[in-house]
């Protein structure tokens, strides 16, 4: 049985830095919304937001980025004339805490108000209900020690700080049910798309029961929001509760989206409370079902396991699985606008494998969206002067890149840096083609290779085709001026990971051509036909004999780049020491690893752990040993992908301290904030993943070989047992791993 207090997480922090880390750390969110882990009165400054998925808006020169809806649970408590906020001058108590298990938020606060005129407690519980994706719940309750009149001020607040905004504009509002409900229209400024946001005030308390109940509404402003302001006379220790309830929908959800709204918050209101939360809380037991993961043995590593898979699930888009509008995640998730809400490779590489285990109709979507977006690949191949696709760095919806050529702000100048993520990471095609590979050897399904993922591997391929140089002198194919994984190195020649995937897009596409020919021969010649593919084809093959893959040196070691054992061979402190100010970015021109070995993420790395079975145990071994303290671990996606390799070296002891380091990364809310002056904050879904990987991959030795489940069982000492579930072409599988066995069981 599930101890409910395993599941939660609180903090009592006020400051400024605590309601910033609190935003990410209390997020909770159901797909379609993510809300921040604000308090109920947040107000610009505390960065309340609720971001919606895949909706994105472009304000003047700044960067495109996720809309911010205006917030309909705004409540703020004015007692005795006097608006008190958690963390001002008259709070005694404030604790906010997070149930992970149900992705419910609660707040508990008390002030003290002056000269003796008693104290005013506020408890509330919110969420963003599974099932009925458009709607956010709060229930309140407020009491007092001495009689109080107290003034809520409750409704709509579109005073949200954007990053790059503002998004939204001609503001409408009405209200209904005498004030209770109130409404705002809006629109985005780009493409002028339509939000409806609704509010419902629901006193559960009897109007007679409280004297004074007056409501008295604000007109909207462009500033503020729409408001009424319920008076309630509060008797000594009674306490009274109430409920709020938000909706939203735009137009890229359905056609009429004020009436929407205004028909999910009476089906709310009709629904109540306890029922709401029933039909919530089934879907969460649902997800948990299989999507959790049991350790034995090891506490902290299950929490922090917990709460990453927890992440991965209120921000995932199940929602558009029933739509036709394939929706993907965004690297830092729908915890802000950070990374302009875009869809990097995390998704197919740290994310993705996840999903693919336990719902992997979500994983195809994943892949729907990158077919979607193939128009948008397509065109920035063409904008570079290359043919077939070069997906987006920073993907939004039409999959054209949101990613600035100035990526990096200078602490020194305050100029924007050139940064060539956009131009040179160019191995985002072919992770896109690897989570098709991996999609494919899980479910067996040719229908998606149908439905367009086929041609997307054909026209990543040809893109990669026209991308080569031919070495006259070396009589091999080369890839030239790219960026690997490793950011701090920018347009280098043969990156080994690069390299190897770019080989393994063109095994793919021959395999899949092959597949077909076999199995359906008109679909595949038709569509060769039809993208002309026939040339490129003859070339690809061609090209596979003479491609240049960097080797093993007599060490076992795999140059990341050319020229990359050249560089100044230092330490990380070394080079930590060089910095000018602790929010110096160390990569492009200038930086302080540019020039040295010190890498930012795992690069050789992730190849080998990769492409796990091309490459023996010493190679993995020596290139461990050789890259890890080289490694500045700057980003999210580095620590998994040593742990994983350390576990294929059959060393998960050593493996240990970079999986906790990857599951606690948003527990513990300690991460990059800044690269540059750039803000970078926010949630790490890609972590999380990553965490997930490690565990079941890593520790568990799980993969896939010949569509049968193989379990290499290599747990941490301390370990007992993990418990997991896997869906392998429709089947539900449940396995448990122990020191040195397993057992697998079928689920009907
Ligand atoms: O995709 C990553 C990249 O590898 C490193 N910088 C941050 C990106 C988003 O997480």
């Amino acid at each position: 049985m599930y101890n409910l207090s395993d599941w939660d997480i609180s903090d009592v922090g006020q400051s400024e830095e605590d309601v910033l880390q609190n935003g990410n750390r209390l997020l909770t969110g159901n797909g379609y919304m993510g809300r921040r882990g604000v308090v109920d009165e947040a107000e610009a400054q505390d960065m309340p937001a609720t971001i919606l998925s895949g909706l994105y808006d472009h304000h003047g020169d700044l960067w495109r980025e996720p809309v911010n809806s205006p917030d309909p649970l705004y409540s703020l408590i004015i007692a005795d004339n006097i608006p008190v906020r958690a963390g001002d001058k008259y709070t005694v108590f404030h604790e906010q805490t997070l149930n992970f298990r149900y992705g419910i938020y609660s707040r508990h606060t008390s002030w003290q108000l002056p000269a003796d005129r008693g104290k005013v407690t506020v408890r509330t519980e919110r969420y963003a209900h599974m099932e009925n994706v458009h709607l956010l719940c709060t229930r309140f309750t407020l009491c007092a020690d001495i009689s109080c009149q107290i003034v809520l001020k409750q409704g709509i607040n579109h005073a949200v700080r954007d990053l790059n905004g503002p998004h939204l504009g001609n503001f409408h509002s009405w209200s209904l049910q005498s004030k209770r409900i109130l409404g705002l229209s809006c629109k985005t400024l780009e493409q002028n798309i339509p939000l409806a946001v609704l509010s419902a005030f629901v006193p559960l308390f009897q109007e007679s029961e409280v004297l004074n109940f007056i409501i008295k509404t604000d007109t909207v402003n462009e500033e503020g929001g729409i408001f009424s302001y319920h008076t309630i006379n509060l008797k000594e220790k009674a306490a009274v509760t109430f409920y709020i309830y938000g909706a939203i929908y735009s137009d890229i959800d359905v056609k009429e989206p004020v009436t929407a709204a205004e028909d999910q918050i009476h089906q709310a209101i009709k629904e109540g409370w306890d029922n709401l939360l029933i039909t919530h809380k089934t879907r969460w037991d649902k997800i948990w079902h299989n999507g959790d993961v049991i350790i034995e043995g090891d506490e902290y590593a299950q929490r922090c396991l917990r709460y990453s898979l927890y992440h991965l699930w209120l921000i995932a888009p199940r929602h558009s699985i029933a739509t036709n509008r394939a929706l993907s995640i965004p690297a830092r998730g729908l915890s802000g606008q950070t990374y302009k809400g875009a869809v990097f490779w995390d998704t197919e590489m740290f994310i993705s494998p996840y999903f693919l285990a336990v719902m992997p109709e979500l994983a195809a979507q994943f892949i729907r969206y990158r077919i979607q977006t193939l128009p948008g690949a397509k065109r920035k191949a063409a904008e570079y002067g290359y043919r077939g696709a070069f997906f987006a760095w920073e993907s939004q919806e039409t999959g054209d890149d949101a990613c600035s050529d100035f990526n990096v702000t200078d602490v020194f100048t305050g100029r924007p840096v050139r940064t060539y993520f956009r131009d040179k990471q160019i191995h985002i095609s072919a992770d896109v083609v690897y989570s098709i590979k991996n999609y494919f050897d899980i479910t067996r399904n040719l229908l998606l290779l149908k439905e367009g993922a086929l041609e997307l591997i054909l026209e990543s391929a040809r893109f990669f085709l026209s991308y080569l140089y031919y070495s006259p002198e070396h009589k091999r194919y080369e890839v030239l001026d790219v960026i690997g994984p490793d950011e701090y190195h920018e347009r280098v020649n043969n990156n080994a990971f690069t390299n190897k995937m770019i080989f393994a897009v063109f095994e793919t596409a021959c395999n899949y051509i092959k597949i077909f020919k076999e199995s359906d021969p008109e679909f595949i010649d038709d569509l060769i036909n039809r993208i002309n593919f026939k040339d490129d084809l003859l070339f690809m093959e061609n090209v596979m004999q003479h491609f240049y893959i960097p080797q093993p040196d007599n060490r076992g070691i795999i140059e990341q780049f050319d020229g990359y054992f050249r560089l100044e061979d230092c330490s990380l402190d070394t080079v930590r020491s060089r910095l000018k100010d602790p929010k110096e970015y160390w990569g492009s021109s200038g930086g302080v690893a540019t020039a040295t070995q010190i890498i930012k993420q795992a690069d050789v790395v992730t190849m080998l752990t990769l492409f796990n079975n091309d490459y023996s145990a010493e190679i993995k071994k020596a290139n461990l040993d050789y890259y890890e303290p080289r490694t500045e671990h700057g980003s999210s996606l580095s620590s998994c992908m040593y742990a994983l390799l350390a576990c294929e070296t059959g060393n998960s002891d050593w493996a240990y301290p970079f999986f906790i380091k990857t599951a606690e990364i948003d527990i513990t809310g300690k991460s990059k904030h800044f690269a540059g002056l750039v803000y970078i904050g926010g949630t790490h879904p890609a972590g999380n993943g990553g965490a997930w990987l490690t565990a079941i991959r890593g520790f568990c030795g799980f993969s896939i070989e010949n569509n049968k489940i193989k379990i290499v069982p290599r747990l941490p000492e301390h370990w007992k047992k993990v418990s997991f579930s896997v869906t392998l072409s429709g089947v539900e599988h449940k396995i448990t791993v122990l020191k040195d066995n397993y057992t697998q069981e079928i689920i009907s």
